[in-house]
């Protein structure tokens, strides 16, 4: 659609209806409701990618933010404990080394029959199967009195053709594109498969590689061969716990990678750099991707980088809710600085509302309210009692699809009333405002902003 500037905008917005404080809410719910957004970040990749792209109650219940929870509630075990011995207390190599239904069966268990599914990522599956017509079978797998109570849920995303379920999800989350992002160093190409994503070339641990660059495949070395194979919209790097720019005498690697492959790539190339801030990875490694946490980042090493490469443009992300603020100041001084989404243990709706509306009060629309992050956990299966590298750990994810309708429903839930909060206020200060103005707003919050960062 094509959008109208200058006069004839001024004009088409003297004669647009202009909202009552009263009708705010309705206009904003509607607004949001119906927004297609672009999901900037997620790990998926099309079905032309086969196995690579999973979907299914199996792949929900196995995400590991639920596996996580499993293990917050399981006894503690010892080594004699373990499932060696017994089916109940599998200690978290067991699970692993247990096939898929078999893991999800126990974590329905444990998570939706013993107790009520009451986080958010437990509501999310509620959330998931209803939207996707399957909530009597989700009540009636609850009802049943022994394991297995996945069957019939099972069966029917069995039955489900890929490349329909595919529209099917991309329709209910409302979504216009999203980002590929997480091809990370596999060798499948990402480009050009689905007229649903578009590739971030995910180059994870290039900034985290002096940990673990003796187990690099070499390629993750070769930024620019990845882009010239990947031909992404954005080079993408999670930064290691602690991390600062300025090279140590212990190891100069980070900040040397960061400067001799990323930035280096992203300037010869145009591209700009996403940066996910905050991740602690391996916190405890026996869970695997469950395993990783948070910490506070220092930032001062990101106004660096904004001050030092203004050719350059910046994507960033924190995990952190602490962080979040200083976050945005920054991007009140630097505008090739664009902060985007609400990030894995930010992504729960108290943690959405406080930042969007932060968000909203500091940054007006220059920013992007939210991604998705949708995926699944590592397909990777070790052997009982040996710790995964770190850089075969991310080499090895598997995609999951189903999420997307979860995380942007309660995505678009929690954004709704903080952005008609603030329009509220405006319009008591003495604003004029329109439904063509929310909704060009909202268009911007859920990925317009985004694109006019990348086209400015
Ligand atoms: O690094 C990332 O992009 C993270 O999204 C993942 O590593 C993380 O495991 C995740 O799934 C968060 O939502
Ligand atoms: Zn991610």
């Amino acid at each position: 659609m094509a959008r109208l500037s200058g006069p004839r905008c001024i004009a088409a917005r003297h004669m647009a209806k202009l909202l009552g404080i009263d009708a705010v809410d309705a206009v904003v719910a509607r607004c949001v409701r119906d927004v297609e957004a672009i999901d900037v970040h997620t790990h998926l990749l099309p079905p032309t990618h086969g196995n690579l792209l999973l979907w299914g109650i199996d792949e929900l219940l196995t995400y590991h933010y639920l596996v996580a929870e499993l293990f917050m509630v399981m006894p503690c075990v010892s080594e004699e404990d373990s499932v060696s011995v017994g089916d109940t207390a599998p200690s978290p190599d067991d699970f692993y080394g247990w096939p898929k239904p078999r893991q999800a069966e126990l974590v329905f268990e444990e998570l939706f029959v013993k107790r009520t599914p009451l986080s958010e990522a437990c509501r999310g599956v509620v959330t998931t199967l209803s939207r996707l017509g399957r909530g009597e079978q989700l009540r009636a797998a609850v009802r049943l009195p022994s394991r297995p109570r996945l069957t019939a849920l099972r069966d029917w995303f069995a039955a489900q053709d890929a490349s329909d379920h595919l529209e099917r999800v991309f329709r209910l989350s409302k979504l216009k594109y999203a980002g590929a992002g997480a091809a990370e160093r596999r060798r499948e190409p990402v480009n050009g498969a689905s007229s649903h994503t578009s590739g971030g070339g995910a180059l994870d641990g290039v900034a985290a590689a002096a940990a673990d660059a003796a187990a690099q495949d070499g390629a993750a070395g070769r930024p620019d061969e990845w882009v010239r194979r990947i031909r992404p919209i954005y080079l993408m790097a999670s930064t290691p716990a602690g991390f600062t720019y300025t090279p140590t005498a212990a190891g100069p690697a980070a900040a040397e990678l960061l400067e001799g492959a990323l930035l280096r790539v992203a300037m010869e190339e145009g591209l700009p750099l996403a940066l996910k801030v905050g991740a602690v990875r391996g916190a405890n490694p026996a869970l695997q991707a469950g395993g990783d946490g948070v910490e506070v980042s220092r930032l001062d090493w990101l106004r660096t980088l904004c001050a030092g490469y203004p050719s350059v443009k910046f994507l960033v992300t924190v995990l952190s809710a602490v962080n979040q603020h200083e976050l945005c100041v920054l991007a009140r001084k630097f505008g090739n600085l664009h902060v985007y989404g609400c990030w894995w243990f930010c992504n729960n709706p108290s943690i959405i509302e406080t930042t969007t509306r932060m968000r909203l009060e500091m940054l007006g629309t220059a920013f992007t309210c939210q991604h998705s992050d949708a995926r699944a956990r590592d397909s990777s299966s070790r052997p009982s009692g040996t710790a995964p590298a770190p850089s075969r750990r991310r080499l090895l994810r598997a995609q999951v699809l189903d999420q997307l309708v979860y995380k942007w429903a309660h995505s678009r839930e929690a954004v709704t009333p903080v952005l008609a909060a603030q329009y509220r206020k405006l319009l008591e200060a003495g604003w004029l405002l329109s439904e063509a103005d929310v909704e060009r707003d909202v268009g911007l919050l859920f990925g317009g902003a985004y694109e006019e960062f990348l086209a400015k």
